[in-house]
């Protein structure tokens, strides 16, 4: 869409064409229509007057004519909400520029041109939290995707790559830190009580990696002695009382560094590393280079106030962030339909770290779940899109579930095909063929093609394809052979109705029965619709194991008897497999129920071989803790959900809470002695502490349904005995599920211990808007009273309503109150915080899929959302794809 240029007047200033006219939709940016920039912008020097209300930014460019695009005498500088003060060319002031919807357009003359632009920005009316805003008293930044050009006019695209100067000056008793990209090479200070700071980064970027922070924080240094030698100078930047807070992210940002050594041969390329933590933060953190800014969720932690799940998480994203300063910064993308280039490899890489610093069998399992519950729902619904889509309205919405974890499954399955050395040798290629360059997914591919030795062909459909395949398979026997028929079929998506079929490669093995062995492990690539593969050497029928690893990320629908599943819950060398065997007992069990083709009289019949399987793993010495509260997870409810055409929430709820309280019930001994095993553990950080952690609130979980007195007095005293967070917030969590007065008493003590922590008042939120309790979505109305409650605060907001969006009796309640509550959130969030507001219109689009009832109230709710006025472009877009 071309929004209509605005004249300017001879003076600079200029008046708003229309500013009455009709909203118009968005414009549609397409992958197609990529063209290269018509200009570079080799170096960019910035200088920043710092103040919360009014920051003054002074911007030079050098712009150089692209001799590799097609030339343009204009230059288009973008710009959000900006009005520019001064523009000069080549020293002089000019006043023929004009505003393009907001981007400045200049007329160059030559080839070579320094371009000086002032600007003033409000960093605390900034309530978006991107581009320069005010955080508690601090200035930080959010560039990525399009923040950099809510602080000054530039070409704000990734394929524009320059090396910065920033000269920061602000008043010292506010801001006595200051922090930008690269290394400090000079600072001074003023007579007026302001002081400065000059830092230059070497490494030429995209200005969406820019970043500068400026506030009173005080730091966790050390060193890290890089495999060449080298003395880096890190630094995690907190406030004053957080600093205990900051061991664990050192730790982890150190064994991050060490381990893209090891694993991918990527050394840190700055003297100095920082990291800076902020309590207003959209996302979970971010990648600016030599400067990164997280979320404080994802640094501070210790033993009493985050829990073993927040240790883990605070590794995967200090390593996620780091790693990208190969995957992401020095290899940067080419436009941002490129995103799952820097991002699914991201998440591949801090995967597989996570994997080596823990349990790798565990890490692996809970990163499937995660695939299962937040990707495979947004592949089935209206928000589908591929890996690399084809076209975006705003870029922030595809900051998605499918762009970074399906990126990360397409790219691990490269690395199955070639196997893991092979698979670095494409890496190595990437990084030296690519290094200094913004790329595409298509430059990946070919050097991993290269420097792997594969044929990719196919596989590229992965990136162009949404939608979940599905694989139907059927094992055959005959005489002594074995014979696996295979189909599968990719499901139509919004604007992709006919697809091609993909090269899944799936990780098997077939087990004898009797000796309950195989005979290895092989891998069978699916090319075509339909495929099959013998095998020989079984006088009896074997039991297939499958997707093992889950070496592709497809779903399986096989007809498998439960006394099979229950053969590879007990013996499955594949600790995954031996997972989704559990799983498969419980879906198969739940989904024949739900459809009715299990009668109800069978019910008991299922439960008892799902028991026995509950039972073995119970029982079983050879596992471990961690892996043992793995495989007594009962599927999520949004993923039975999944595995119906039209899902009823309440029925499923119901179904899977009594199959819970039964388990409960009957293994209530059971429960109740791994409970007591498990506490007598001593605490600490070990695996086995953190096993016996995990086993403990599940032995509760389950005996909250199924003997709800006795689990409510053994989770008061897990509460009152507990030295740790991760024991005291699962035993309040097991409460809050329950009637009567611990869940008071807890709730309050809980309030009360940790008042003014924002991190475990965030949990105090999460805990009740999230639980069982019948009457959760009172409960969720109230907290949204309570005077800890603010829209301003994106992890605030979360925490109160994503946990809420996934309750049966809250959220899905049918008088259609909850989805109610969630659209007037949206409404009221979007003026604030739109990229955060469209994060909650994905639960309301899923009303395809849902019984009648309930997808009429969603679908009014979109309607109404849709008919309101002014809504941002990322609202909008999320909606209408929704309703479309
Ligand atoms: N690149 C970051 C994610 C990120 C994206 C956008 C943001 O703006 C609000 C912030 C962070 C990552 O992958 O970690
Ligand atoms: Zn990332």
């Amino acid at each position: 869409m071309d929004i209509a240029r605005t004249p300017s007047t001879p003076d600079g200033n200029f008046e708003m064409a229309d500013a009455a006219t009709e909203p118009r939709e968005p414009a549609l940016i397409r992958r197609e229509d990529y063209r290269p920039f018509p200009w570079l912008v080799p170096q960019v020097s910035l200088a920043f007057r710092l103040g919360l209300e009014k920051t003054r930014v002074k911007s030079a460019l050098t712009v150089n004519r692209n001799a590799r695009a097609d030339h343009s005498s204009t230059i288009r500088l973008n710009g959000d909400g900006l009005t520019p003060l001064e523009v000069t060319v080549d020293g002089e002031a000019i006043n023929s520029w004009s505003l393009d919807g907001g981007d400045l357009m200049l007329t160059l003359a030559g080839d070579s041109h320094l371009i000086e632009i002032v600007t003033e920005i409000d960093p605390s009316a900034n309530s978006q939290l991107m581009g320069l805003y005010a955080s508690g008293g601090m200035l930080c930044t959010q560039c990525e995707a399009e923040g950099f050009r809510r602080i000054t006019f530039f070409p704000d695209r990734p394929d524009v790559l320059s090396t910065y100067k920033v000269r920061m000056e602000g008043p010292r008793d506010a801001f006595p830190v200051l922090l930008s990209n690269g290394n400090c090479v000079a600072r001074g200070e003023a007579d007026d009580g302001t002081h400065w700071a000059d830092w230059h980064d070497p490494w030429p970027k995209p200005s969406y990696l820019f970043a500068l922070v400026a506030g009173d924080l005080v730091a966790n240094r050390d060193t890290f002695i890089t495999m060449s030698g080298r003395k880096v100078d890190l630094a995690i930047w907190v406030r004053e009382g957080d600093l205990e807070r900051t061991a664990h992210a050192m730790d982890s940002l150190k064994n991050s560094m060490k381990w893209d050594e090891e694993a991918f041969g990527r050394e840190y390329d700055l003297d100095t590393f920082n990291i800076v933590a902020v309590s207003d933060f959209n996302m979970g953190a971010m990648e600016n280079k030599g400067l990164n800014v997280f979320n404080t969720k994802y640094v501070l932690a210790d033993r009493e106030t985050a829990t073993d799940g927040d240790y883990d998480a605070i590794e995967g994203v200090i390593g996620h962030e780091y790693f990208h300063n190969w995957s992401g910064n020095r290899v940067t993308c080419r436009d941002w339909f490129q995103l799952s280039l820097k991002e699914g490899f991201t998440v591949l890489r801090d995967q597989l770290f996570s994997a080596d610093m823990g349990s790798a069998p565990v890490k692996r399992i809970e990163d499937v779940r995660i695939l299962r519950s937040a990707q495979f729902p947004e592949d089935s619904g209206p928000l589908a899109h591929p890996i690399r889509p084809d076209s975006y309205r705003e870029i922030s919405n595809f900051y998605t579930a499918t762009v970074y974890n399906k990126g990360a499954e397409v790219i691990r399955m490269m690395r199955t095909l070639a196997g893991p050395e092979r698979f670095r040798e494409g890496t190595d290629l990437y990084f030296e063929r690519h290094d200094g360059e913004a790329a595409t997914c298509e430059d990946f591919v070919r050097a991993i093609e290269d420097g792997a030795g594969l044929d990719l062909k196919q596989f590229r459909r992965w990136y162009e394809q949404a939608g979940t395949p599905k694989v139907s398979l059927r094992l055959e026997h005959q005489g002594d052979t074995a014979t696996l028929h295979l189909e599968q079929t990719v499901p139509p998506t919004p604007g992709q109705p006919d697809k091609q079929p993909v090269p899944i490669p799936l990780r098997l093995a077939l087990f004898d029965r009797k000796t309950g062995r195989h005979d290895g492990e092989q891998l069978v690539t699916l090319t075509e619709t339909r495929q099959s593969f013998s095998f020989s050497g079984f006088s009896q029928p074997p039991v297939l194991s499958v997707n093992r690893g889950f070496s592709a990320p497809v779903s399986i629908e096989r007809e498998t008897a439960p006394e099979d599943l229950v053969f590879l819950a007990a013996n499955d060398d594949d600790a995954f497999a031996r997972y989704e065997a559990m799983q498969d007992l419980v879906v198969g069990h739940l989904r024949g129920l739900l459809s009715g083709s299990i009668g109800k009289a069978e019910r008991g019949e299922g439960r008892e071989a799902i028991g026995r399987a509950f039972a073995a793993v119970l029982a079983d010495d050879s596992l471990d803790d961690l892996m043992r509260g793995e495989l007594l997870i009962l599927p999520g409810e949004s993923y039975l959900a999944e595995q119906m055409l039209i899902a009823d929430p309440a029925a499923i709820h119901a179904e899977r809470e009594s199959l819970k309280a039964w388990l409960g019930s009957t293994l209530e001994g059971e429960f109740a002695a791994v409970h007591e095993r498990a506490s007598a553990v001593e605490s600490g950080n070990s695996p086995e502490a953190k096993g016996a952690r995990k086993v403990k609130t599940q032995a509760l979980v389950y005996l909250a349904a199924g003997a709800p007195e006795r689990s409510a007095a053994m989770a008061a005293a897990q509460y009152d005995a507990a030295d740790n967070m991760t024991d005291r917030q699962g035993a309040l969590m097991v409460l809050t599920g329950l009637a009567g007065p611990e869940r008071t008493h807890k709730l309050i003590d809980f309030y009360n211990r940790f008042r003014g922590n924002a991190l475990v008042v965030d949990k105090w939120f999460a805990l009740q808007s999230s639980s069982l309790h019948p009457q959760v979505l009172e409960h969720v109305k109230a907290l949204a009273e309570h005077p800890d409650f603010t829209l301003k605060n994106p992890n605030r907001v979360r925490s109160l309503y994503m946990p809420f969006t996934g309750t049966a009796r809250g959220f899905h309640a049918e008088s259609g109150e909850g989805y109610r509550m969630i659209a007037d959130l949206i409404l009221a969030l979007d003026p604030i915080n739109p990229q955060t507001a469209a994060r909650f219109v994905s639960p309301l689009g899923r009303w395809r899929r849902i019984e009648p009832v309930r997808a009429a109230l969603l679908r009014a709710e979109l309607e109404r959302i849709a008919a309101a006025p002014g809504l941002s472009r990322d609202t909008h877009e999320q909606v209408s794809r929704s309703l479309g």
